[in-house]
């Protein structure tokens, strides 16, 4: 039997654009992913997020299933271009869809946690060049401090950025996440302009002068394992390492990007002449917490034919339905370098979950116990971290409900809530039922 401390807290996740839909409601403007899903080829199906979960019309029952389940937090994110559908325009009635979500949450017990970018740019700000212009930093800061002012104290925990990995190198590099891009100094910009949003919107947070709110980053972490002990492997090891989690890991813990990329993207992506003085120190202010996104591990090989001379190798472990290994280890891996090589900040698990191919049985249950067992490995390391005094504060669950997976559209399910997205019935999965009595009882039997 495994105890939870009593102030842990457990949580559920989604993001705006994954769950909302009401695309065209209240005002709100598109955003780069509505642009990329109705470019054909670019996700399953042509699947959108127009409708998703229908969360805009729908939260009221979510919240109840929030409170059902007696989570302590739920996390979401908003999206930017609802409160703002234009450059400096100001749409009160998208901002007060959050206002309302958040009202509910509290009187519900619910701790709002809200992440104010979760990939939706904006379309205007793509338009005016989107992360590649500096400029970009000053209008996240813009947004940020107007839904500061907004929501002011009914939050306590504010994360700026969801994953830069993704929103940068994903959607500018490797051009499988919105705006679709395949450029490596392009990548680099966006992931540097992301940081840099970053720490203006904490620094306005700070001026703000909030009593008791917190805030942080949240950085999709996963370690990156040699498939042999040669030396060219372990070397490409550390490269891949570079990318994914050094690239964001140095500069927000140390004020510097890792000198050993550095040299090799100098070669390919030119000069670093968009990163200006003081900009390191202000990706590097102190954060109040770091949020920490886990879901697999990366097995890789050196490869004479790839950019970083390094490439994936399939693992013969137990895999989800996205074909990611199933191995918890690698999240104690990954604490255990945090706290060794960058940080002593409080860590919250920000999002942990797996996608299977679920089952609806006698169209009422979903027996889901692979999701339970993944579940349930994954916070059996976090309470073995914090008996060793990791300072883990709080786990959130991906996701609430079956949701918008970006380029696969509906066809993998996250959720511990079943959604039929033909109408919207919510079922709550055997995980569901399995996490609730997790939560009552601060154990894991
Ligand atoms: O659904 C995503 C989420 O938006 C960001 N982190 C990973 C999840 C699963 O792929």
């Amino acid at each position: 039997m495994v105890k939870f401390e009593k102030n842990f807290i457990f949580g559920l996740a989604t993001s705006s654009y994954q769950i909302e839909g009401a695309a065209t409601e209240d005002g709100r403007s598109p955003s780069i992913w509505d642009t990329f899903c109705k470019t054909p080829g670019k996700v399953y199906e042509g699947h959108t997020g127009d409708v998703a979960c229908d969360h805009y019309h729908r939260y009221k029952e979510d919240v109840k299933i929030l409170k059902e389940i007696g989570v302590n937090t739920y996390r979401f994110s908003i999206s930017w271009s609802r409160i703002f559908p234009e450059y400096g325009k100001y749409n009160p009635k998208g901002m007060e869809f959050y206002k309302k979500l958040i009202d509910e949450l509290i009187r519900n017990d619910i701790e709002p946690t809200v992440t104010l970018f979760h990939w939706d740019l904006p379309m205007w700000a793509y338009n005016m060049g989107g992360w590649l212009n500096r400029d970009s930093v000053k209008w996240f800061q813009e947004y940020a401090v107007k839904v500061f002012e907004e929501l002011n104290d009914s939050v306590k925990f504010w994360t700026t950025h969801n994953e830069p990995f993704c929103a940068s190198i994903l959607g500018y590099n490797l051009g499988v996440h919105a705006p679709g891009h395949k450029n490596i100094r392009e990548a680099l910009i966006a992931a540097h302009h992301i940081l840099l949003s970053h720490g203006a919107a904490v620094e306005a947070f700070r001026e703000f002068g909030f009593k008791d709110s917190k805030i942080g980053i949240i950085l999709n972490l996963s370690p990156f394992y040699p498939v042999s002990d040669s030396k060219e492997d372990i070397e490409a090891s550390y490269r891949c390492d570079g990318l994914s989690n050094r690239w964001f890991l140095d500069p927000v813990f140390k004020a510097s990007y890792p000198e050993d990329l550095k040299k090799i993207f100098i070669k390919m992506a030119g000069e670093f002449d968009f990163i200006k003085d003081g900009d390191l120190q202000k990706i590097s202010i102190k954060n109040d917490f770091l949020g920490v996104n886990y879901y697999s591990r990366n097995l890789v090989k050196f490869f004479q034919d790839s950019k970083l001379n390094c490439q994936s190798v399939k693992g013969n472990l137990k895999k989800t339905a996205m074909g990611w290994e199933i191995y918890p280890e690698g999240l104690y891996d990954i604490i255990v370098r945090l706290r060794k090589e960058y940080t002593q900040l409080p860590i919250y698990i920000t999002e942990n979950g797996a996608a299977f191919d679920d089952v609806l049985f006698e169209g009422k249950q979903i027996k889901d116990a692979e999701r339970i067992d993944y579940i349930k490995s994954h916070l059996m390391k976090i309470a073995d971290l914090n008996r060793q005094g990791a300072d883990i504060k709080g786990y959130y669950l991906w996701s609430l409900m079956d949701n918008f997976e970006w380029t696969y559209g509906y066809s993998k399910r996250f959720g511990i809530v079943y959604v039929d997205f033909k109408t919207q019935e919510r079922i709550l999965k055997d995980s569901a039922l399995w996490y609730k009595d997790v939560i009552k009882n601060r154990t894991i039997k």
